[in-house]
């Protein structure tokens, strides 16, 4: 779209993130559809990486039902992920430094030999060199966690942090393992990959095919975070948070007081 200041409105969602207080929505303001929304998402990240952070790997966002009606939006959206944006798994963060965090869920894949952009995955084995459990932090930079879809994508589909738990070979299945979401020793949430669009192994192709029409091509040693299997829940001060996946393990951290 001509005319939009996509490094500005960056610029707005930059500050937000930094000094974690919510913004009213822009899209309509300024004028945003879903393509120059992916170029303020661009500019956004490449303030990031002006400040030294490494781009590390890619998610999909909104890849369930239940995080669709969560939040209004029904398409499948993508973000990236820095080095500075993973946290230790069972380490510590500081929910103050958010505005409204939430956790959720999630698979993620080590990438290894991937196809030419346009060309589906094939050998998902070959694509994907091993597969964890893993909790995304997602923090809406706009306030009461509102949006529409340009806006999301502008914010970096929300991404804030992720906790990788301990790699695994790939599994002879992905496409109904039983996903947990416990908090402080609790259940909270329970549901399987198979909510991640039917199978978390198509949550890559999306990721190719999506990214690739905005020209991002993924690269050998990323990390992929293929979605949540849940809806997120708000992170609490003082909470202990594990993802648990049948036979992927758990993934962990704690929110500090
Ligand atoms: O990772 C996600 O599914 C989040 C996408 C953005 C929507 C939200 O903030 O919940
Ligand atoms: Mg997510």
């Amino acid at each position: 779209m001509i005319g939009v200041d996509t490094v500005g409105v960056a610029a707005k969602l930059g500050a937000a993130a930094d000094n974690a207080t919510a913004i009213a929505q822009l899209a309509d303001e300024v004028g945003l559809d879903v393509p120059t929304a992916y170029g303020v998402q661009a500019a956004l990240v490449q303030r990031r990486l002006d400040r030294g952070e490494r781009l590390v790997g890619l998610k999909m966002g909104l890849t369930s039902r239940a995080k669709m009606a969560q939040v209004g939006v029904d398409e499948v959206i993508w973000g990236r992920l820095t080095d500075v944006m993973r946290v230790p798994d069972g380490g510590t963060v500081d929910p103050a430094a958010y505005i409204h965090p939430r956790v959720e869920p999630e698979v993620a894949f080590l990438l290894d030999r991937l196809p030419e952009p346009g060309e589906p995955v094939g050998d998902f084995a070959t694509a994907v060199r091993a597969v964890a459990p893993a909790i995304e932090l997602i923090d809406s930079r706009y306030a009461d966690f509102r949006f529409s879809l340009p806006d999301v994508i502008a914010d970096n589909t929300s991404a804030a942090a992720f906790v990788i738990g301990p790699w695994s070979p790939v599994p002879a299945g992905l496409d109904n393992l039983g996903v947990l979401l416990e908090v402080d020793g609790r259940v909270v949430q329970v549901g399987s990959t198979a909510a991640i669009l039917g199978d978390p192994r198509r949550a890559l192709d999306e990721g190719i095919r999506l990214a690739g029409r905005h020209g991002v091509r993924l690269e050998s040693g990323w990390v992929f975070l293929a979605g949540a299997a849940t809806a997120a829940v708000p992170l609490r001060p003082g909470a202990h948070v594990r993802a648990v996946v049948e036979k992927l393990g758990t993934a962990s951290l704690k929110a500090s007081a």
